[in-house]
């Protein structure tokens, strides 16, 4: 190719492209919402990798074993063996610039995740909406395969880095129409598909629906190529704007119209506004950080609502279910929080010494003060449960096993007058506290709805057999339409409460107290 071609414009052969006469312009509403979901993409991204930094290594597997991811963004090394380090030792820290709020904050990020995802699918479906109302629809969607052919020629052009002719884009070009047809009708969609696959709520429910994506690893690697894809796409549809025939588009983005004359008014407004933006992402970190506590406060007041009409509802059947058999049991099982030490728990250390003889765990009320010990004896004479269920640490590790234990409301009984959530302490210590205070027993607590599911249970076998040490030995909790941090270990006591506010920091568990998680571990 002459060297000359490089910056000459090329036009394609005679273009034969048909399409009807239509109204070139973009109406206010298409540019509102492209401003709207360009913001909301890159909160999408930045809190997404501010996830993803806290573990960040990516499987096919139905464990999370490591030395076994496809793709890892860590050079750190892991022992082979279970139980020795815990998952909050893999975490990565990412500036404020790029992740959403960045410095190890994955409660928060996941909170600006689901807060950005809300707002960015109602305008999506807005957008959508007001499309096929419209009519613009036939802009965007192709509907001859001519489509194809026409396409691959554009593409030639852009491949020997030439620009097709201004009357290609008489308004859109076949490969643009390509492109737009993907990203909202199938790339959009498959984001939220295989992001909602990686809720405990849908999966213990819906267990067929995280199979059908490869189990939760599946769908979470899925999720990343598509984030991948869709960055990408950002980074060509925003810069083709400006590479090809920019005195058209950047006057159609602000005015709507195409009197060119008004390019370098237009010019200087979209520069500004991507200006706006970039402070905008980089400013949402720096006021998460400045108050973290009020920004839980905030986000997870505004996510519930997603989560109240979505999830809330779903309850589990892990003990039906039929989809995950033993033929799904993973081989590694990765820990979060190290048993309790010597200093920690003596009692606790003293019965694992003593084959647990001596190991006792408190049932009773806050409320009316009673209470009554249970021995590990009595737990196992007890109605039994069993079932397969994955575990999921909202960090983004899995794990599928067989546990076996006694249903929550057969522990527990009635429900006394008064009563409006369930805590469950650890013998084990929280891993750290927030304002560095010293730590305090590792608890969560539950509304009367969890408690009562048939698959939140107090475990004491794991595959057939005691449930490990590190695992939470010799009884732990399993509340399978919750995520990890909700399923204490080691446990100490059950009690009714009134309200989770006085206990902690009042936030509903360790996890939501120093690390700002949700009280709600649905999603
Ligand atoms: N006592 C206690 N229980 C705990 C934790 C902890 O640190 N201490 N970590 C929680 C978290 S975040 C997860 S993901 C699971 C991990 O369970 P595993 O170590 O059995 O895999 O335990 C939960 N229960
Ligand atoms: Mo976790």
């Amino acid at each position: 190719m002459a060297a000359d071609a490089v910056i000459c414009q090329v036009t394609p052969r005679p273009f034969t492209w048909k399409r009807q006469e239509m109204n070139p312009d973009f109406p206010f509403w298409l540019r509102a919402s492209h401003l709207i979901n360009f913001i909301l993409i890159g909160m999408l991204l930045r809190s997404g990798w501010e996830i993803l930094s806290s573990l960040p290594r990516l499987w096919w597997r139905k464990d999370s074993a490591p030395g076994t991811e496809w793709l890892k963004f860590t050079k750190r090394e892991l022992p082979k063996e279970e139980g020795v380090y815990t998952s909050l030792m893999d975490e990565k820290s990412l500036s404020p610039l790029i992740g959403l709020p960045g410095r190890e904050n994955v409660g928060l990020g996941r909170h600006w995740h689901g807060a950005s995802v809300m707002l960015w699918v109602l305008n999506g479906i807005v957008y959508v909406g007001l499309l096929f109302g419209t009519g613009l629809w036939r802009r965007i969607i192709p509907t001859s395969w001519d489509v194809f052919p026409q396409a691959f020629e554009s593409l030639k052009v852009y491949l020997s880095f030439s620009v097709p002719g201004i009357e290609h884009y008489q308004p859109y070009d076949p490969l643009q129409m390509l492109g737009y047809t993907f990203v909202i009708f199938i790339l959009a969609p498959f984001m939220m598909l295989t992001g909602v696959a990686m809720s405990p709520a849908i999966r213990s429910r819906y267990p067929w629906y995280v199979k059908f994506w490869g189990g939760h690893q599946g769908a979470r690697s899925l999720h990343f190529i598509g984030m991948v894809l869709m960055a990408g796409f950002v980074i060509m549809h925003v810069g083709l704007v400006f590479l090809v025939h920019r005195e058209y588009n950047l006057v159609h983005m602000v005015f709507g119209d195409v009197d060119t004359a008004r390019y370098a008014q237009a010019f200087v407004i979209i520069i500004s506004t991507i200006v706006a933006v970039l402070v905008f992402w980089i400013a949402l970190s720096y006021l998460t950080l400045a108050n973290r506590v009020r920004a839980h406060g905030i986000l997870v007041r505004f996510t519930e609502l997603g989560r109240k009409i979505f999830l809330n509802w779903m309850r589990p059947r892990s003990s039906v279910q039929t989809s995950y058999t033993d033929e799904d049991i993973s081989e590694f099982h990765w820990t979060n929080g190290l048993p309790p030490t010597e200093e920690e728990s003596p009692e606790w250390v003293a019965a694992r010494d003593n084959d647990w003889d001596g190991y006792t765990i408190a049932i009773g009320d806050d409320i009316n003060g009673t209470s009554r010990e249970i021995t590990l004896d009595e737990l196992r004479e007890m109605p039994q449960v069993s079932y397969i269920a994955t575990h999921t640490c909202m960090q983004g590790w899995s794990a599928t096993s067989r546990w076996t234990g006694v249903r929550l409301v057969d522990l527990l009984g009635e429900r006394p007058e008064g009563a409006n959530y369930v805590i469950v302490e650890s013998y084990g210590l929280a891993q750290k506290m927030i304002d560095n205070r010293p730590r305090e027993p590792f608890y969560a607590t539950f509304d009367i709805d969890t408690v009562g599911e048939q698959d939140t249970i107090l475990a004491y076998e794991r595959n057939g057999r005691p449930v490990d040490i590190h695992l939470g030995g010799p009884a732990r909790m399993r509340v399978e339409s919750n995520h990890g941090y909700k399923h204490v270990k080691w446990v100490r006591s059950i009690r009714w409460i009134a309200d989770y506010a006085d206990y902690g920091d009042g936030r509903g568990g360790t996890r939501e107290d120093s690390a700002l998680q949700a009280f709600n571990g649905r999603i």
